[in-house]
């Protein structure tokens, strides 16, 4: 994954909250690259006007397809044939796999909507696919945008440092992520598990995972049909249930 070109009426949203921590470094060395399009810039009328009553009546008011088609043409040549996503409430429901899947993409155009969503032509003559961050309506698609961004950005080589970059993730091995300790020894009378003070590799690694399992099991017990669990792994689950 290299370039995200992102079509929004508001890009100071996108550059804003891209800008900082790991994926504003990223942008910053080049790793990756976020370039807005100001859809209102490809308004034909002189007051810039974007938007207009839905035929048919009804509350809210739908983005025009003429100006959104032509910020797409003005970045189609270069973005060569990617997949265009429109951020709806209506798409696939968005999840780590599809990050996976995302992030093997040279380039990337984001649809950021707002209104009452988008004239439905330019959905259709433009767009390759509809993706959700969940059951919920945002008044623009840039904050699922950013997700989005974020989300596919960190798995691309080079954007997360050694440190920063985590073998064992929450979803990647269909399990929650195990609990996590730093200093100090001791907080609000609280102790860190001993286990990890033991220097005990392979017992830490056992721990972890029992405790991803009872994390999962407690948490999200939706995901443990797809997790990927050895014999004892699986005895351990089925000894959770018996204590239930
Ligand atoms: C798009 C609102 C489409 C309603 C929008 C519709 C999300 C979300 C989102 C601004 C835009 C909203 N984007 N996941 N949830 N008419 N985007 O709420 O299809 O219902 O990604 S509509």
């Amino acid at each position: 994954m290299k370039n995200f070109y992102v079509l929004t009426l508001f890009p100071e949203m996108i550059e804003g909250v891209l800008s900082h921590s790991i994926i504003g470094r990223a942008v910053k060395d080049g790793v990756i690259n976020v370039e807005c399009v100001n859809i209102r810039d490809f308004s034909t009328d002189k007051h810039r006007h974007v938007d207009d009553y839905p035929y048919g009546g009804g509350a809210g008011m739908v983005m025009q397809p003429q100006p959104i088609y032509d910020a797409y043409k003005s970045i189609e040549e270069r973005a060569k044939g990617s997949r265009v996503i429109y951020m709806s409430p209506q798409g696939k429901r968005f999840d780590q796999k599809t990050a996976e899947e995302l992030a093997g993409e040279e380039n990337l155009v984001i649809l950021c909507g707002h209104y009452e969503g988008v004239d439905e032509r330019v959905i259709e003559e433009i767009v390759t696919d509809e993706i959700s961050i969940g059951d919920f309506v945002l008044t623009g698609g840039e904050l699922a945008a950013a997700a989005i961004i974020d989300a596919v950005s960190r798995l691309v080589p080079g954007v997360l440092n050694k440190e920063e970059s985590h073998e064992i993730e929450s979803f990647s091995d269909g399990l929650l992520e195990y609990p996590q300790y730093t200093r100090p020894p001791v907080f609000m009378g609280r102790e860190v598990p001993e286990i990890l003070l033991s220097g005990h590799h392979a017992n830490i690694d056992k721990w972890r995972r029992e405790q991803s399992i009872i994390r999962t099991y407690r948490k999200r017990p939706d995901m443990l049909e797809g997790a990927v669990l050895s014999d004892k792994e699986r005895k351990f689950l089925e000894s959770l249930k018996e204590e239930k």
